[in-house]
């Protein structure tokens, strides 16, 4: 696309969508499927504000932060205004939080995007930064605390960790008996397309493990201790270490000491080789009941440069997992078994995960991988729109229109228009 009449149209329309599911002070992450605020969608939303309006992407982040335990967890989702079109709304989760929320968590992109917010205009962000700053420590400190008890970040329910039925969770969730969990009726498969979802299996035993923190009042140590999934998971891991990072930037930034921050990356950095899969030449996910690798090559591998983290090997792996299709990084290796193009996280592109992984490639040098993973998510949202994530054999657009994050990361770095910040 070299018209810039089509990228004024595209930025045009990325920022209608921002405003579109604005519901006051928080963005849906799309009408209808997702009527709710949700914790990672709402960075990244708040990343796509900032390139045409700072002061509401500031306040993006502090709604998602009035959510906040007093744990530090930051829940996955608030449930800001009741709405019957999602299942599992606030009363399944029984948290009694106000405002209510989940149980869980989502991956913390919140301090490595905050950074990118606030380098747009210090001035401007500079208080509300100072303001984030003690709540990001608080929820950063409940990731060390609750997650990375094993070295490297877990996940206790695959929707902690945003990419609910990727294959490298099918592991831990063999161990999880989804048959009592009572008679419930999905949402999702009213708004799009049963088969570009998860499938009923994998929603039983989601509910499952909803109903085991429940029933523990949510009470963390007894999840990680007896629940019925845990698994480590690269992609946490290598944006837990960046996002401490970052923080850690921030605290120096805002004349604070970030060393002990500095030291949690350092921390989960030399667990690393717990997720090495030499058999699969990369970083895996684990089922942390009972030691084995997933064995399947996902996005999250990807993610590693993020962290700066590299190696010969698994550099080979991960490009030909990438050569084997049209458009942009697989959620799932298109040569193993799993591979299923539309079906959710399960083969799909993700232009969310695409920018992602960008902008590590980007950060190690990787000039020609970031402008062949933004030109390949150029190709597929100037074709097929502003959806959910991407059949990435053929481009076909999938999941939810209208969707905040693919509109988001449009602006802050697909876009032609879009500065490096
Ligand atoms: C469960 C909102 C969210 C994303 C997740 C994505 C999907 C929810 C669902 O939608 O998860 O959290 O109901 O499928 O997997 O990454 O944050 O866009």
């Amino acid at each position: 696309m070299t018209q810039t009449t089509n990228t004024d149209a595209l930025d045009a329309r990325a920022r209608e969508i921002l405003r579109g599911n604005d519901r006051g002070g928080y963005t849906v992450p799309t009408a209808g499927l997702y009527p709710y605020q949700w914790n990672w969608d709402s960075a990244f939303a708040a990343w796509g504000f900032s390139t045409f309006d700072v002061d509401r992407a500031w306040t993006e982040l502090e709604t998602l932060f009035s959510g906040q335990w007093d744990t530090g967890m930051v829940p996955h989702i608030l449930f800001h205004q009741s709405d019957p079109g999602y299942f599992p709304g606030p009363e399944v989760w029984g948290t009694h939080q106000s405002p209510p929320t989940s149980g869980i968590s989502q991956p913390p992109v919140a301090a490595i995007l905050a950074r990118r917010i606030y380098a747009r205009d210090p001035k401007a962000g500079r208080g509300r930064l100072a303001m984030l700053y003690p709540k990001l420590v608080a929820w950063h400190r409940w990731w060390r605390t609750h997650r990375c008890a094993h070295g490297v970040a877990a996940v206790t329910h695959p929707w902690e960790s945003g990419r609910d039925n990727c294959p490298e969770w099918d592991r831990g969730m063999a161990n999880v008996d989804g048959s009592g969990v009572g008679p419930y009726t999905r949402r999702d498969t009213g708004h799009v397309d049963a088969s570009m979802r998860p499938k009923k299996e994998d929603y039983d035993r989601y509910i499952a493990i909803l109903q085991f923190g429940r029933a523990c009042g949510w009470d963390q140590e007894t999840i990680v201790r007896e629940g019925p999934f845990l698994m480590a998971d690269p992609a946490m891991t290598f944006i837990l270490i960046r996002a401490h990072r970052d923080l850690a930037w921030i605290a120096g930034e805002l004349g604070e000491d970030g060393a002990e921050i500095a030291g949690w990356a350092a921390e989960v950095e030399s667990a690393l080789d717990e997720i090495w899969n030499p058999d699969l030449g990369c970083y895996d996910a684990r089922d942390l009941r009972t030691g084995h690798f997933s064995g399947t090559l996902g996005s999250g591998a990807f993610l590693a440069w993020l962290a700066g983290v590299e190696s010969r090997s698994m550099e080979t792996r991960l490009m030909r997992c990438w050569d084997a299709v049209r458009y942009g990084i697989p959620s799932n290796d298109p040569e193993g078994p799993h591979f299923d193009p539309r079906r959710y996280w399960r083969g799909p592109t993700w232009p969310v995960v695409n920018s992602l992984i960008a902008m590590g490639f980007a950060e190690a040098g990787r000039d020609a991988d970031a402008e062949r993973l933004r030109r390949e998510t150029v190709d597929l949202i100037a074709s097929g729109g502003f959806f959910e994530y991407f059949d990435p054999v053929d481009g076909t657009p999938c999941g939810g229109d209208h969707f905040t994050w693919t509109a988001a990361i449009w602006l802050a770095w697909a876009s032609p228009s879009a500065e490096a910040v």
